[in-house]
């Protein structure tokens, strides 16, 4: 199926476009009250999740009501450990909890790789949203980082420091580069299968690259990443890794199209030092709490510093909760404005 609005596609490949395509990082699920009404008459999020016309229906809701150049496959990256064998619970207003974590070898036994036929109801929404979207903008697919991941698996849940997963990485390197390599070949085979379904760019969210120093983020994340971003031939692939200001420079070698910046990597800074890659961001979340004159102003000075390097537009992270959904407008159709 031909896109008709292939903005994102061309900007990820390196081409400078007409206009700047824009989508935002938690754009399905987060601030809209259509979303809320959908979620609310059912079980829990896991529900919404492992029924594909549901999550089919809140993935396209930002297509329709805020006007983005892409929708994101509504799914969670925590898909990966259940089908590997822990399972997680998502625990109202706090967030994913694992009754069971990895603290030792034995754990390690218990998991598997993933498997052809398992995660289909992630495939069968990609079909459906595909169908639903007919050409008229493109479906990201997207995936944790395998360091993301195995923090997860660690703590069980989410942690200001991770620290757990810091410990393991230093009392058992070996068996973390077990897990990560049956992460990276869990994650390989799921990216290629949502490629196969449909989707047309693949992200990879490292949102805990941050933590870790440079020498262990190389070892223990970035080889991983690259491992994944060499395997996937069909699709651009965007690699955001929240905090990793200090790999940034070594990122420009990745098997990426396109590296996410969060809000404190310096534009200019960046686009110097990944000169080969298109650039995803920037704008501070928070700017979105600002009213009209303000979002208006602090959009066009971050697509002013990006102007003339490949660019697409995003927030540095996921958009807040408690965001107003006609802010978000305001901050994308400034951008569809700016540089039309
Ligand atoms: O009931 C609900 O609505 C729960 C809230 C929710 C939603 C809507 C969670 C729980 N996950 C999701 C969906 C989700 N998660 C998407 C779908 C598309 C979209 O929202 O646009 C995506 C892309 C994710 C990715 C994700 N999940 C990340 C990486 C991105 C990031 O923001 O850093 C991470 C770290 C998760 C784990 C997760 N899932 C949910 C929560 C609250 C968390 C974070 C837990 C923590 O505090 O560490």
């Amino acid at each position: 199926m031909r896109l008709k609005n292939d903005l994102l596609i061309r900007a990820a490949k390196g081409e400078l476009t007409e206009r700047t395509p824009v989508w935002l990082m938690r754009q399905a699920g987060r601030i809209l009250p259509e979303y809320r009404n959908v979620r609310s008459k059912l079980s829990g999020f896991k529900e919404l999740v492992k029924t594909p016309e549901l999550a089919a229906e809140v993935t396209m809701q930002p297509v329709n009501l805020l006007g983005v150049d892409a929708a994101i496959i509504f799914s969670d990256i925590l898909v990966i450990p259940e089908a590997m064998g822990l399972s997680y619970e998502m625990v109202e207003k706090k967030g994913p909890y694992f009754p069971k974590t990895i603290k030792s070898k034995a754990d390690i036994k218990s998991l598997h790789k993933v498997e052809d036929g398992e995660l289909n109801y992630v495939y069968e929404a990609i079909r459906l949203v595909k169908r639903e979207l007919n050409g008229s903008a493109p479906l990201i697919g997207f995936a944790g980082a395998p360091w993301t991941i195995l923090c997860y698996m660690i703590e069980g849940g989410g942690s200001k420091t991770f620290s757990n997963a810091r410990k393991f990485l230093i009392q058992e390197p070996k068996l973390a580069h077990t897990v990560l390599n049956m992460i990276t070949e869990s994650t390989i085979k799921y990216l290629h299968q949502q490629v196969l379904a449909g989707a047309d760019l693949i992200q990879i969210f490292d949102s805990w690259a941050g933590i870790l120093p440079l020498n262990q983020y190389r070892k223990f994340s970035m080889s991983y990443i690259e491992k994944i971003s060499k395997s996937i031939a069909n699709a651009p692939v965007t690699v955001f890794a929240k905090g990793a200001y200090f790999a940034l420079k070594e990122m420009n070698n990745l098997s990426c199209n396109t590296i996410g910046l969060d809000w404190n990597m310096d534009i200019n800074e960046s686009r110097t030092l990944l000169k080969s890659k298109t650039l995803q961001g920037n704008l501070d979340p928070s700017i979105l709490y600002g009213d009209q004159k303000y979002i208006k102003m602090e959009t066009k000075k971050m697509l002013k510093q990006f102007k003339g390097h490949p660019h697409i537009a995003n927030l540095g992270h996921g958009v807040y909760p408690d965001t107003n959904p006609d802010h978000v407008k305001i901050f994308i159709e400034t951008v569809k404005a700016f540089s039309a």
